[in-house]
């Protein structure tokens, strides 16, 4: 707003150059009577309503006797909320995270911690349909709920359970960095069937280097000796089987222990706007087929052609411990992706 301001615009420009801010309509009889910043003002709100009503599809926007609006072509209706270059093509995959609220749930963050780098606490609430907490959830992978905190730049990344009051409030104690935060909560209401995972942004002060994110790659390393080898491809709008073998100082690990439920935990992360993926085990321990490792299976859908970012946890030896790759999901012939009149995408590995 402040390069419309009245006062700088009028300091700064001499009164003879003066292209209203207009939308596109001839200046009546009328216009040069009126006081400029008036003027100004009056065009900036025009185009500003104009912009919501063609944009944003605001059809029910009023403005007082509207200019004869231009020949545009009719914005075609999103699919699935999301429209736009790079945005998901494939109908019904499954991507969330993207939203503080939805289908009456919000995610109410209370208080979170201020200082970078030292511990705080982060307590939050998730309100109902009828703006109360919600106090009753069916847990999902051993758990009432999970709550997963990643820098934007999607490094940092933590998988914390906190403990919930009778009043609905969770809380947990965590460290920040210096940085933009994305928390995401992972849950089921009770009388829900599936779940939900709601998203907010939370921002730590301080000097903040963004990391670029590293390079695809099939394999990872823990800081004590792991190393875990990614086979599979990503292949947008399917679910598609990803194996991650986990080895130690060279030997497969066989013994490997559950953790919620599985002998591994995996978030998918979407490059570019965090969308949170659901990536499920296609085994259980238990199910007596389910080995304890070194390989462990997971069926992942991917909405769109492009780079995204996999947390692994496992636990062995009663460690958790966290592997992460950067995987670049292809375009695949005869995949459902090409969107018509999209981009061609190749999928390579800096396309996006
Ligand atoms: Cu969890």
């Amino acid at each position: 707003m402040s390069t419309t301001s009245p006062e700088r615009s009028e300091q700064s420009t001499t009164r003879s150059v003066d292209p209203p801010d207009a939308p596109a309509m001839g200046p009546p009889s009328w216009w040069s009577r009126l006081d400029r910043p008036a003027v100004r003002l009056l065009g900036f709100a025009l185009a500003l309503v104009l912009a919501l009503a063609v944009g944003g599809g605001v059809a029910a926007v009023a403005a007082p006797t509207p200019a004869p609006a231009p020949a545009l072509p009719p914005t075609p209706a999103p699919v699935q909320g999301e429209a736009g270059p790079g945005a998901p093509t494939t109908a019904g995959t499954d991507v969330s995270g993207l939203a503080v609220a939805k289908d009456g749930y919000t995610l109410d963050v209370l208080a979170a911690p201020e200082q970078a780098d030292s511990p705080g606490e982060l307590t939050f609430r998730v309100l109902g349909p009828t703006g109360a907490p919600v106090t009753a959830f069916t847990p999902t992978h051993d758990k009432p709920l999970h709550l997963i905190v990643v820098g934007r730049d999607q490094s940092g990344f933590q998988h914390l359970h906190p403990v919930m009051d009778a009043n609905g409030t969770w809380r947990t104690t965590t460290t920040f960095a210096a940085r933009d935060h994305r928390v995401f909560a992972d849950f089921a209401p009770d009388g829900r069937s599936e779940a939900l995972t709601l998203g907010r942004d939370i921002a730590v002060a301080g000097t903040y280097r963004p990391v670029p994110l590293p390079p695809p790659s099939t394999t990872a390393t823990t800081p004590d000796g792991y190393t875990v080898t990614l086979t599979g491809a990503l292949v947008p709008g399917t679910q598609s089987p990803l194996t991650l073998s986990v080895s130690r100082d060279g030997a497969p690990v066989t013994d490997l222990q559950p953790y919620l439920a599985a002998y591994g935990h995996l978030v998918a992360l979407r490059t570019g706007d965090l969308a949170y993926l659901h990536v499920h085990p296609t085994g259980s321990p238990g199910d007596s087929r389910t080995p304890a490792g070194p390989a462990i299976q997971f069926l992942a859908e991917v909405p769109s052609a492009g780079p995204y970012r996999l947390y692994l946890d496992f636990a062995h030896q009663g460690v958790v411990r966290s592997a992460e790759f950067t995987v670049v999901a292809a375009t695949g012939p005869g995949t459902p992706v090409s969107a018509p009149g999209g981009h061609g995408d190749s999928g390579a590995p800096h396309g996006h």
